[in-house]
């Protein structure tokens, strides 16, 4: 029975392996101490457009910029080139927040936020960023794009992107797998104490 929880509990946390917040660590083919390694096509299992990563290294380096917008490990995502982003999945997902810091220049600049399920805008939202990290949190669910779109400024607003909580939505075959799973500890129980009391 014990076993059997156990079991359970390890096939829950595999379907889980998904959710977490990004830290961008990790993403394959990334060179530290160069400026525009793009994040690749199903990294965490999400699609990447104009996401790029950049380390400390590189950003404690650049003029006036600052590293402070790592605000987890030594890496953190970008804008390149102060364009816009986006993030697709191929299932729905959650987006519950992320921290943001402007990376250069001293202008004020304000990044916007899309979140959009096939096709149409659900949630949006619009706030300053500044040279020291802002965590932002949302509730945004059943989403599959998140557009993250800068104010131009000068020369470009690059935007650090560290912490980005992205958890997809559990499909239909997951839930029945998690039914199967509780009612099967069900019935096993069910037999145990039968036994006992046998
Ligand atoms: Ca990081
Ligand atoms: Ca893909």
């Amino acid at each position: 029975m014990k076993r059997l929880a156990t079991l359970f509990c390890l096939a829950l946390s595999a379907s889980a392996a998904n959710a977490a917040i990004l830290s961008f660590e990790d993403v394959p083919g990334a060179t530290a101490g160069y400026y525009n390694n793009p994040i690749p096509d199903d990294y965490a299992g999400y699609d990447w457009t104009g996401f790029y990563v950049t380390d400390t290294t590189y950003l404690a380096a650049i003029r006036s910029g600052n590293s402070s917008g790592i605000t987890d490990g030594a890496w953190a995502a970008s804008n390149g080139g102060g364009s816009p982003a986006s993030v697709t999945g191929e299932t729905l997902f959650n987006f519950y927040g992320a921290d943001f810091t402007r990376l250069r220049f001293s202008t004020a600049a304000t990044l916007t936020l899309i979140a959009y399920s096939g096709g149409a805008p659900l949630y949006t939202d619009s706030f300053t960023i500044g040279a020291t990290p802002v965590t932002k949190s949302y509730s945004w669910t059943g989403i599959d794009r998140l557009e993250f779109i800068p104010s131009v400024g000068t020369l470009g607003t690059n935007v650090a992107i560290d912490r980005l909580n992205l958890v997809p939505v559990p499909e239909p075959e997951t839930y029945a797998l998690m039914l199967a799973g509780l009612s099967l500890i069900g019935a096993v129980a069910r037999r145990h104490k039968r036994r006992q009391t046998a």
